[in-house]
């Protein structure tokens, strides 16, 4: 109860920021975009981890207003990048709940937003979970629709755990699959997690789907994702989460 009144207070406080943790493309080897990760410090308690704040977030509502700040800070954020020509392809990757994804408001807001920045829709993804689309598929696949209409990327976070099955790719209009980091990393300790892993980058591409594999913290996960046709990876053995200017820093480098 404590902690919620404090994140309550959060927002205004300051407390909350974005890292940004990047994709690399396995085709040109290059920083593709960044998944934006918030975090939370509390004054006395220091970093509070998302999977404590997170579900707390999400009961109490208290999402949408800090939904909407994450999206307003995620399209700024493309906006500065995109001062600098060379890096007018960078896409950002947001992780909406799904209490922001029954909200009416999502599409709108985010348009407006969009607009308000100068940025365009192609440059962001949104990272949705299969809670999103398994309570009223029907409403989902509306939703998605009207989100894809706007024109920004779509993409099936954490798959393979849960529920996920490959009718999705088939049924809701996705533009990328992101392979769950549970399934990478027992990649290196049995090979049919890695046939399994295999078999949905196939089966996604025959449906137009590209796919990232997060998690990837060896250099063997990333030379077997390759081997695989896997599009991007991202994960330790790239790099952890950052700050904005040590990730501008690193796109600089890439350059
Ligand atoms: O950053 P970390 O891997 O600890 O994130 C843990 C969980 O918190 C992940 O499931 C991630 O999707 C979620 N998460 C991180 N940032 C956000 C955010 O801005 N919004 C939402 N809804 N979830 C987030
Ligand atoms: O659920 P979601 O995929 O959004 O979760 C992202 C979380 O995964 C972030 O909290 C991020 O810090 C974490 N993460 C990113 N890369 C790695 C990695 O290589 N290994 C592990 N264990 N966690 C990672
Ligand atoms: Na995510
Ligand atoms: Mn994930």
């Amino acid at each position: 109860l404590r902690l919620e009144t404090d994140l309550r207070r959060a927002l205004e406080r300051e407390e909350l920021r974005l890292l940004y943790q990047p994709l690399v493309s396995l085709h040109s080897g290059r920083i593709e975009g960044f998944e934006a990760l918030l975090r939370w410090r509390h004054p006395e308690r220091g970093d509070v981890p998302p999977l404590e704040f997170i579900p707390i977030a999400e009961e109490t509502g208290l999402i949408l207003p800090i939904g909407r700040w994450v999206i307003e800070q995620c399209c700024a954020q493309v906006a500065r990048w995109s001062r600098d020509p060379g890096n007018a392809r960078l896409t950002m990757a947001i992780n909406l709940s799904p209490v922001q994804f029954a909200q009416p408001d999502l599409a709108e807001h985010l348009a407006s937003t969009l607009n308000g920045c100068g940025v365009a829709p192609s440059r962001i993804r949104l990272e949705l979970t299969e809670g999103v689309l398994l309570e009223d598929e029907e409403a989902a696949i509306r939703v998605l629709h009207q989100l894809r209409e706007i024109g920004v990327g779509l993409c099936m976070d954490d798959f393979g755990t849960g529920y996920s099955s490959l009718g999705y790719l088939h049924r809701f209009p996705l533009d990328i699959l992101k392979v769950d980091r549970s399934f990478v990393s027992r990649m290196d300790r049995d090979p049919r997690s890695g046939q399994l892993v295999h078999a949905i980058i196939n089966m996604s591409h025959i449906l137009g789907v590209r796919v990232v594999a997060e998690g990837v913290e060896t250099s063997e996960q990333l030379e077997a994702l390759r081997e695989m046709g896997c599009d991007h990876v991202q994960g330790f053995l790239i790099a952890e989460p950052m700050g904005a200017d040590r990730a501008e820093q690193l796109i600089a480098e890439g350059r």
